[in-house]
Formats: structure tokens, sequence, C-alpha cells
């Protein structure tokens, strides 16, 4: 059985998980330490991230890698549309989110290695471009109610996992929600997400559980 490896609030753990609930792939979660320093582990994860899978035919990193991964091993589960194009727009969209907005967005995020907060200049520059990015996945996110329109797709499990983590670390780090302010109601797209899916009711109650348990330990 497929092992996943990671934390119940990593946004790309998440979103790995997300996609094995909801198409039905049988999986044990396995929780790791972060920041990953040791060999025996950095034999599994090169650059020590999560999430990582562990299968029967070996490792694999890297959350988009794991996920084209599930679709070619089990192609009667339909995590990416038919129609290749369709498919193509869909991962577009999941492509521009991660890599123009998340990553960009990351720079303000608490590091598992401790070292010194965001500087003015990080904070000015990640603002400038998140500004001009948001704008752009405007461009093609229709939230009608879901990224491509009526249907559910990958890309909403992305946008899932990853909208709130931006939102709420830019209004806490910037001091406002770059993403409520360029007119993305991100609370209510969670909501129906988590109204409609029990994967992302499962997520978010681990997420829950597994917070408290940290800040708990954190203050003890
Ligand atoms: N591109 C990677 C990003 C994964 C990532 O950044 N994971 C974070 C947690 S959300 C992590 O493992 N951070 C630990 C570290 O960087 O030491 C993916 O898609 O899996």
């Amino acid at each position: 059985m497929i092992e996943l490896h990671g934390i119940a609030f990593s946004n790309y753990y998440n979103k790995v998980k997300f996609v094995l609930l909801e198409y039905d792939i049988a999986f044990e979660e396995v929780r790791v330490i972060l920041p990953i320093t040791d060999e025996a582990t950095l034999a599994h994860t090169p650059v020590g991230k999560v999430p990582f899978i562990r299968t029967d035919e070996g490792d694999l990193s890297e959350s988009q890698v794991i996920v084209e991964y599930l679709a070619a091993r089990y192609p009667e589960k339909p995590i990416f549309p038919a129609d290749p194009f369709e498919a193509a727009k869909v991962r577009e969209l999941a492509a521009v989110l991660e890599l123009s907005i998340e990553l960009v967005a990351r720079d303000l995020y608490p590091k598992w290695v401790p070292g010194p907060a965001a500087s003015d200049e990080t904070k000015a520059r990640v603002q400038r471009v998140l500004e001009r990015n948001v704008e752009g996945f405007k461009r093609i996110a229709k939230f009608a109610p879901y990224l491509r329109g009526e249907t559910f797709t990958f890309a909403d499990i992305c946008a899932y996992v990853s909208l709130p983590l931006i939102g709420l670390m830019t209004k806490t780090v910037l001091g406002r929600d770059i993403v409520f302010d360029a007119g993305i109601d991100w609370k209510a797209y969670v909501k129906r997400i988590e109204q409609e899916k029990p994967a992302a009711q499962r997520i978010a109650a681990d997420r829950k559980a597994q917070t408290a348990a940290f800040l708990a330990a954190k203050t003890a």
C-alpha cells in the first residue's frame, strides 16, 4: 500500500492526500518531523520536503510528480479530464497558482529551519509580485463556482489547499489578505468545497487536530 509521509498542515501534503481520498486510492499516513536532516529520511526525499510517498516500486517526492504518477498508475481514476486540452488547462491553473503565487508567498512563511523573519525589502518584493500574479491567475480562474467553471477539477484541489495559506500569511505578515483584496472570496470557495467533498472535510479535521497538538507541544 502507498505510504504518504508528511504533516497535516502542509498544503502540498494535503494536495496529494486529497487526490488519494477523492479517488479512493488506498494509502496510509506516516507523520514526519520537520526539518528533515537525517540521511535515512533524506534518502526518500532528496531535499527534505514533504510530501513524499513510499510505494512497492520505490519512493517519490514532489507533490505534482506524485499526482502525475498516481494518474498514470491508476488510469481508471479520472484525476485529470480525459480531454487533453482540458487536462492541460487544469494543469495550467495548478502551475500558475503554485509557481507564480504560492512559491512567491512562501518567502513570508515561518521557516522550519529557524532564521530571520522576512526583511522589509523581501516583503515589498513579495507584495509587488503577488499583486501582479494574483491578477494573472484571475484571468484564467473562473470561480464559477470552480476554477474551470461548473466542474470540480484537480485545480480546485490545489487551490483548496493553498489559497487559505496565502490569504492568511499575507494578512499576517503584510497586513492585508492579497487574495481576498484581489476579489477572490477564498473563504466562501473553501466552505463550498468542504460542504461538497468528504475528502476536504477529512483534511480540515486532520489539520485542525494536528495543529492543536503541535501548538500544545510547543507551549508545554
Ligand atoms: N515543490 C514541493 C514543495 C513541498 C514543500 O515545500 N513542502 C514543505 C511543507 S509545505 C516542506 O517540506 N518544508 C520543509 C523544508 O523546506 O525544510 C512539492 O510540491 O511537494
